[in-house]
């Protein structure tokens, strides 16, 4: 197997991503291999016995007990490898090398927040060292979804209410997609994100950096906020229509709720609007919008209100 990856399978970037193709292999070619034995043979039989006078008789052969012995044996051999092979490959997936590092993962409509203990925060964007297991506790903010790698070969439905949790430990260095693969609603597809594998050195610079209050010009952070906390999936900034409201111009905005009342757009609403988004709905909008409780401190909150008002 090709470890860039062929035209079935996506490149291999864990350790345990050779064992799973492996097994898929022996799996999938043992079947094709008895598929053509037995249609084959189902034709071949057919044809050679095939009825050629009025006269022919056919002799009574009720059974063959060898023959149904070795075709009983076998295949139960088989089946057992492949029982005890796959049993074998799916604890390994499942019990998390004791001295991983762990990092917390939240899904929620329509994105991942990955959360560090050095206290970094990420969004569709989890970077891990190289040739270290990681070990991922997930949980979701609203409905279910599904974090999959597919160049790792690991894939765990994370649900609201209860953690579940999957580890991988990366063999190469570079970028691997991450999919939601449980239809989460209509953001669904825009659900991707990116697995970030660095060298030790790297990633221990990249803690240090990230885990920190920034040093940007506070419009410049929020702009960078806007980009990396997934804001941008619903809200364009040069006035297309969206899942949400537009922000060119939103600051000084006078806008209808769907109370009734109408509001002016100023620091404490967009804050209110960031913390506690189904609190004050704008009219027109489905009240989807996700809270950031605990996802932005307020250093960031004030950054995004900095870059709000610069988009004019
Ligand atoms: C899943 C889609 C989604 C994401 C992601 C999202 N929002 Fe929203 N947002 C909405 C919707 C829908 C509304 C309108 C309904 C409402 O007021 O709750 C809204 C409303 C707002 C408003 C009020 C706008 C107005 O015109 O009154 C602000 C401010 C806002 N969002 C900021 C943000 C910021 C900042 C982020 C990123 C940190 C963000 N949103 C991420 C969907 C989203
Ligand atoms: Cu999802």
């Amino acid at each position: 197997m090709d470890p860039n990856g062929t035209l079935f399978f996506p490149e291999q970037g864990s350790t345990i991503a050779s064992e799973v193709d492996l097994l898929f292999h022996f799996v999938l070619y043992l079947s094709i291999f008895f598929f053509i034995l037995v249609t084959g043979g189902s034709f071949y039989f057919a044809w050679r016995f095939r009825k050629k006078g009025e006269d022919q008789f056919t002799p009574n052969i009720s059974h063959n007990t060898s023959l149904e012995i070795f075709w009983t044996v076998i295949p139960t051999i088989l089946v057992f490898i492949i029982f005890i092979w796959g049993f074998k490959t799916y604890l390994k997936m499942n019990v998390t090398p004791a001295n991983s590092m762990e990092v917390n993962v939240t899904a929620q409509k329509w994105f991942w927040t990955f959360g560090y203990k050095e206290g970094a925060t990420t969004t569709n964007e989890l970077v891990v060292p190289v040739n270290k297991s990681v070990k991922l506790l997930m949980s979701s903010q609203d409905v279910i979804h599904s974090f999959f790698v597919p160049a790792f070969r690991v894939k765990m439905d994370v649900l609201p209410n209860r953690y579940t949790s999957l580890w991988f430990e990366a063999t190469k260095t570079g970028e691997f997609d991450l999919f939601c693969t449980e239809y989460c609603g209509k953001g669904h597809s825009e659900m991707i994100g990116k697995v970030k594998v660095l060298s030790d050195a790297e990633f221990a610079s990249w803690l240090a950096s990230s885990s920190g209050p920034s040093d940007l010009p506070p419009a410049e952070y929020g702009k960078e906020l806007y980009k990396s906390k997934a804001c941008f999936t619903c809200h364009s900034i040069d006035g297309t229509p969206s899942v949400g409201p537009t922000f060119k111009g939103v600051f000084g905005r006078t806008e209808e709720l769907t109370d009734g009342s109408s509001i002016t757009v100023d620091e404490n609403y967009i804050r209110h609007s960031i913390l506690e988004p189904q609190s004050q709905v704008v009219k027109g909008f489905q009240p989807v919008m996700p809270t950031y409780q605990g996802v932005l401190n307020s250093q960031q909150i004030d950054a995004l209100i900095a870059f709000l008002k610069t988009v004019k």
